[in-house]
């Protein structure tokens, strides 16, 4: 971790409808009754959520249900991402975290949750990934295939090996990367280019996706331009803020640092 705060746009993602391990452990808990549950995702792209295909969580992480600064709200996020979010408007009370129950990464697999802006409108599943961290962001990612090499070998692999990976077709089948971000470099695309360029075959290849990351984040960055949205044809550098503050006047998204 750097010196400087990083900050990110914390991605709301409304949960329409829980996997049945789920679904469990949210009728044990009587103070999620009549609250809207929302998984926090923390991205430092939020010009790229139009392309949001799925969600991911780590399946080892222990996740809480945190009652937001919204009484009707309530957050799942890392304990540790709790404590951060507590110092920064995102609690009942400024150092106050309200923990209302648990949950195993594992469980929420499966879940169906609405990603605003994305293109798959009707929503998409939590899937789960090897290289979440705990030590970083809220340890809820929005997978974004066509702009994250990550993002992309990840799914590619689920897609690949769903029985392996305990997930039903259905959750990852029709959900294709769509083009975001065009760059001169990469053409519509970027994360799949990238990928098939530098040879990766899966989200193992660790060395080359940092490599990718890297590339793929400064061609987007200084290169590229928006394809889809409300600011189709500007500038990834002008659109990154108008992305964001449009996320959070709507109320799906809320700024978070760390
Ligand atoms: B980014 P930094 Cl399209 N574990 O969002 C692993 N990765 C995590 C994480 C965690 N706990 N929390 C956040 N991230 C990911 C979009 C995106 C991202 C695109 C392209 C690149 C990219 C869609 N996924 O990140 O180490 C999140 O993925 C590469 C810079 O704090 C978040 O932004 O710099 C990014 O890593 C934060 O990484």
């Amino acid at each position: 971790e750097g010196v400087n705060p990083q900050e990110y746009t914390g991605i709301k993602l409304q949960v329409l409808e829980w996997s049945e391990q789920g679904n469990k452990v949210i009728s044990a808990i009587p103070q999620l009754e009549g609250k809207k549950i929302f998984l926090v995702a923390a991205t430092l792209r939020p010009e790229t959520m139009y392309g949001q295909t799925n969600c991911f969580v780590g399946t080892k992480l222990e996740y809480g249900f945190y009652q937001s600064e919204n009484p009707n709200e309530v957050y799942v996020v890392t304990g540790r991402a709790a404590r951060n979010m507590a110092f920064q408007g995102l609690t009942p009370a400024n150092g106050q975290v309200v923990l209302l129950g648990t949950v195993n990464g594992q469980a929420i697999v499966g879940s169906k949750v609405d990603a605003p802006l994305s293109a798959y409108s009707s929503g998409v599943y939590v899937l789960p990934m090897e290289n979440v961290l705990a030590t970083k962001g809220t340890g809820v990612v929005t997978s974004v295939p066509s702009d994250s090499p990550d993002d992309y070998a990840a799914l590619r692999d689920l897609k690949k090996k769903t029985e392996y990976y305990g997930i039903k077709p259905e959750w990852v089948d029709k959900f294709e990367p769509v083009p975001v971000i065009s760059t001169p470099a990469f053409g519509a695309m970027t994360a799949p280019a990238l990928c098939e360029k530098m040879k990766i075959n899966s989200q193992k290849d660790r060395v080359q996706l940092a490599e990718a990351k890297d590339a793929a984040y400064k061609e987007g960055f200084y290169n590229g331009t928006m394809s889809v949205g409300e600011f189709k044809g500007e500038s990834v550098q002008e659109a990154k803020v108008k992305v964001r503050d449009l996320l959070i006047a709507n109320g799906s998204g809320l700024a978070y640092a760390e």
